[in-house]
């Protein structure tokens, strides 16, 4: 309130939009375009707080577009709640019928921009850092009889750009099996592959579409991540006659190398 008292501002850094936090080199500015007249301003004791943990799905599946229980063990995406399913500058129509699960799946169609994009964006990110591991997957179903090429892809961040991470579906050339037969086809990306460039400890976007050109024919349902592991199980393993150890379950990250020993023989 400009009324010429002191007043505490708090502003959540998630406000920030656009800010790459690991290289930010400006702690705090503060401009104006060019006043009409002098005027005062003043500012004291600025400082940062520590940031609210971001929920944490582990230990089974984390829904994203899916009404089958076994796929949110681990939680699901609530559209209105945690998050939004935006649809791009106008460019698609989504209709709901035909589900090969559940009742309702996305139906796309392109409105004639030149180009097509949706994305499940969270309000306040998560952290999926349980679904960095070598068994975890991205899975949806889809079919298709449209040849144009398009990419899915998930987004860390909130910086443009970085932290993302595209599969692109080439008509000739679709990866992972899928087949552009109007059939429905059950797809698992493994997170290694996707994992290049996300920060899994703050992911934005968990399943965009994008593509240039017109669509009017693909659908897609049953969206959802497998494999979260939050690394407190472990797996009992014995290397040649050592004593048997109780070791965490997979990933270089936790101390195994692939075709070798997990631990110094005893
Ligand atoms: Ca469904």
């Amino acid at each position: 309130m400009r009324d010429g008292a002191w007043h505490h501002v708090a502003i959540p850094l998630s406000g920030f939009e656009g800010v790459d936090m690991e290289t930010v080199q400006t702690l705090f500015s503060l401009s104006s375009p060019a006043p009409a007249e002098a005027f005062e301003i003043a500012v004291d004791n600025i400082y940062l707080t520590e940031s609210e943990p971001l929920p944490a799905p582990q230990d089974g599946s984390f829904g994203i577009y899916t009404e089958t229980d076994t796929n949110s063990s681990a939680g699901t995406l609530v559209e209105g709640e945690d998050s939004d399913l935006f649809i791009w500058e106008g460019t698609l129509n989504l209709s709901h019928g035909n589900a090969p699960e559940g009742d309702s799946a996305l139906n796309l169609a392109s409105t004639g921009l030149g180009w097509f994009g949706m994305g499940f964006a969270d309000r306040e990110g998560f952290d999926l850092s349980a679904f960095d591991n070598e068994e975890a997957a991205l899975h949806f179903s889809m079919r298709t009889t449209d040849q144009t090429e398009f990419r899915i892809g998930m987004k860390s961040g909130n910086v443009q750009d970085i932290g993302q991470t595209w599969v692109t579906f080439s008509p000739g050339s679709d990866p992972y099996g899928f087949s552009r037969d109007g059939q429905w086809h059950h797809i698992a990306i493994p997170m290694t592959d996707l994992a290049a460039d996300l920060e899994f400890a703050d992911m934005r976007q968990l399943f965009q579409v994008l593509g240039i050109g017109e669509v009017s024919d693909p659908s897609i349902d049953n969206i959802y991540l497998s494999g979260g592991d939050s690394g407190e199980k472990c797996k009992t393993v014995r290397w040649k006659k050592g004593r048997h150890k109780c070791l965490p379950l997979r990933g270089e990250k936790r101390g195994w190398k692939k075709g070798k020993p997990p631990f110094n023989r005893d």
